[in-house]
């Protein structure tokens, strides 16, 4: 209710990606994102406005590639069924209209959504087509790893791509990676926006910025 989700929303045909939004990647998990959980409530606020929201999982076996045991780079994580992989308990599931995981293969990482496929097998590209999805918002976990792989491959996909700026959160290996994520999916084609940008696009915004076009104070 509330949010024009209608035939003259400005977002009827977007989707809300969420990216990774997983126990391990929040605070107190196992590959710990900082301020990673500070994404869902941003989230909750924009999944309204969308009639698609798709949230990827990152779904390992425990002898994942990725993993230090096995050589890889991380600490295990986001293994298939364990509580690290659920999504963060905060995330708003109501307004969720497919979930698609990803990196389910022992020998095959995959840091995108678009490597990734639903319970029925489509891939999220072909999900995303079948409901006639021009542009995708992308947000989640982590800006520098899955987000930006998600971002950059939905441009090579054919879609609009927007990033919400305050609903991503990167790792920082080294310090700056998620702000050269950000200038690198830019720099590729995506449109980088704020969660308040959106919002007062669909007619539901706190009047942000108001201030800058108001006429000057008696
Ligand atoms: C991710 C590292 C390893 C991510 C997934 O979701 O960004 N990062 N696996
Ligand atoms: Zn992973």
């Amino acid at each position: 209710m509330g949010a024009n989700r209608g035939e003259n929303s400005p977002l009827r045909e977007a989707a809300l990606i969420i990216v990774d939004v997983q126990n391990d990647f929040c605070p107190g998990g196992s590959l710990a994102v900082p301020e990673g959980d500070q994404v869902v409530p941003v989230i909750n606020k924009l999944a309204p406005l969308f009639p698609v929201v798709v949230a990827t999982q990152d779904w390992h076996p425990a002898n994942h590639c990725s993993f230090q045991a096995q050589g890889g780079p991380w600490p295990p994580h986001c293994v298939q069924g364990s509580t690290g992989a659920q999504l963060h308990p905060a995330v708003d599931r109501q307004h969720i209209t497919a979930y698609v995981k990803k990196g389910v293969l022992p020998n095959k990482d995959a840091y995108s959504g678009f490597e990734g496929t639903d319970e029925a097998g489509r891939t999220l590209a072909e999900l995303l087509r079948q409901r006639g999805v021009k542009e995708i918002y992308v947000t989640g976990l982590a800006t520098d790893y899955c987000v930006r792989a998600t971002a950059l491959d939905g441009l090579k996909e054919g879609f609009k791509v927007h990033v919400v700026t305050d609903a991503v959160r990167g790792v920082n290996v080294k310090p700056g990676d998620d702000q050269r994520a950000l200038e690198e999916m830019r720099a590729a084609g995506a449109f980088l926006k704020t969660s308040a940008e959106i919002l007062s696009g669909a007619g539901v915004g706190e009047a942000v910025g108001a201030s800058a076009y108001a006429e000057s104070p008696q």
